[in-house]
């Protein structure tokens, strides 16, 4: 909760030789002058979002946040669903401002301790949404910033158009809602028998730092190739698919009516509940443990694997292109991760070595330059099981190098990522690409150009 404006100090007025005039004038004059005090105060509670932390340490304090994590108006922000909710591991937890006294009260009465991560979420929320380019106080450039989704539609076609020799747009299917689904494709020369990587960002509607990420490098591509070795030799060896915003209808929600959403937002003819968890949506150990069939649960893996137009155009394109992309990337957010397959099992994938290998040298590089942790291992063991992923689903169509980056950050600001971190974020994301890129060229291609030292 933020601290409630302070009273401010009595100021002293000239004596007259009337009291009770005294007595008016001075409370007319106190109500004057704390006008705004008075009435903030009157909101300090009510009108302010804020991100609780709780580390449940009872089983009793485990069922009460189960209980309150479903039961109230809140957004469940780590971990994903109220079922990994366990004893000594920290819960980040949305309580808007119209629930925080009820939640609060509750946690109180049980005796479960809580510290208030942001205490005014709708502050953070309203400067990511700024409008920048015509907002005097920021100096930062169009790529620190957040973009609406027509924005990012504007810059799709926009970026397409500017370097027509290596940059076409695909539609690869449409949203549930109608809405297309772009993908640039960056192919810099004509070699025969190219390969490619895929990116897609956006799966998940409330981490923005995702769209964020595929929007910088594409930039970042167009803007180094020929000056970044790295950059360069990757784009001289493969095409690069990048997938800005897989799920638009989300997206455009979080923009317009519930920043925390996650599903995407097809309707269901059971229940009132919206929304289709898309990672959970491809057919990988589909709805199994880790997964709903409960749709209003965020973990909702719909009716049938592909049963939603976003998962389905995503697995046809990679269908047609299987034989020639190599390396699958889905970007996400929050908790600093680089993760690979499996999480539809505990079963060790076939080339579980190289992929290991590949996400460490990837952490390390992002410790050393820029000095931030990043874990990193098969999903199902480094978080938790969780079936019916693009990443497993990628993997098992035989695209041998597939891996889920959770970018910044740990906890801090979540899912609201102040735009002023995207620049930090993106830039050790980046490294990771190209170090894990640069490995799969070394892994799987004959060179053709001299390849970089690592
Ligand atoms: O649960 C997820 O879908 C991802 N975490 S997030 O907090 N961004 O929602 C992790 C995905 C890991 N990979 C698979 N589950 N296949
Ligand atoms: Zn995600």
């Amino acid at each position: 909760m933020p601290p409630c404006p302070q009273q401010s100090q009595q100021t002293s007025v000239r004596s007259s030789p009337d009291p009770d005039t005294i007595m008016a004038t001075l409370l007319i004059f106190f109500v004057f002058m704390n006008l705004d005090v008075l009435l903030r105060m009157g909101h300090c509670t009510e009108t302010r979002d804020q991100i609780l932390s709780i580390t449940p340490k009872t089983q009793e304090h485990v069922d009460i946040l189960r209980n309150i994590s479903t039961q109230y108006e809140t957004a469940l922000w780590q971990p994903v669903s109220p079922q990994y909710i366990k004893e000594e591991t920290q819960v980040h937890l949305f309580v808007p401002a119209n629930s925080s006294e009820t939640v609060k009260d509750l946690l109180q009465r049980h005796a479960v301790t809580h510290e208030v991560l942001l205490a005014n979420a709708n502050e953070l929320i309203e400067m990511q949404t700024r409008n920048d380019s015509t907002d005097p106080r920021s100096g930062s450039t169009f790529y620190e910033r957040y973009h609406s989704l027509e924005d990012i539609y504007y810059w799709i076609n926009r970026t397409a158009h500017d370097n027509p020799n290596r940059v076409k747009i695909i539609l690869v299917g449409s949203s549930y809602e109608k809405r297309p689904l772009y993908a640039l494709k960056l192919s810099f020369n004509n070699r025969t028998n190219k390969k490619a990587m895929w990116i897609d960002c956006g799966i998940h509607a409330r981490e923005w730092v995702s769209p964020a990420f595929c929007l910088w490098f594409v930039h970042y591509s167009l803007s180094f190739y020929n000056i970044n070795q790295d950059i360069t030799h990757i784009l001289d060896n493969m095409d690069v698919y990048v997938l800005p915003v897989l799920n638009p209808d989300g997206y455009k929600y979080t923009w317009t009516s519930n920043r925390m959403w996650r599903k995407n937002r097809s309707i269901s003819k059971t229940t009132s509940c919206i929304g289709v968890d898309l990672n959970r949506n491809f057919d990988a150990n589909w709805c199994t443990e880790g997964a709903s069939h409960d749709p209003c649960t965020e973990i909702y893996c719909g009716t049938f694997p592909e049963s939603e137009p976003e998962s389905q155009a995503v697995a046809n394109f990679l269908r047609s292109h299987k034989d020639t992309v190599q390396l699958y990337l889905t970007i996400h957010s929050y908790s600093q991760m680089l993760l690979f397959p499996y999480s539809c099992t505990l079963e060790e994938a076939e080339n579980h070595r190289d992929l290991l290998e590949m996400a460490q040298e990837a952490a390390q590089k992002i410790r050393r330059y820029y000095r931030n942790i990043y874990r990193y291992g098969a999903g199902a063991k480094t978080i938790y099981f969780a079936p019916g992923g693009s990443d497993d689903w990628a993997y098992n169509l035989g695209i041998k190098y597939s891996f889920t980056f959770e970018l910044q950050d740990r906890g801090r600001y979540g899912f609201l990522l102040p735009p002023s971190h995207i620049s930090g974020a993106c830039n050790e994301a980046l490294l990771a690409v190209k170090t894990i890129a640069l490995k799969v060229i070394q892994k799987t291609q004959a060179p053709t150009s001299p390849s970089p030292t690592f």
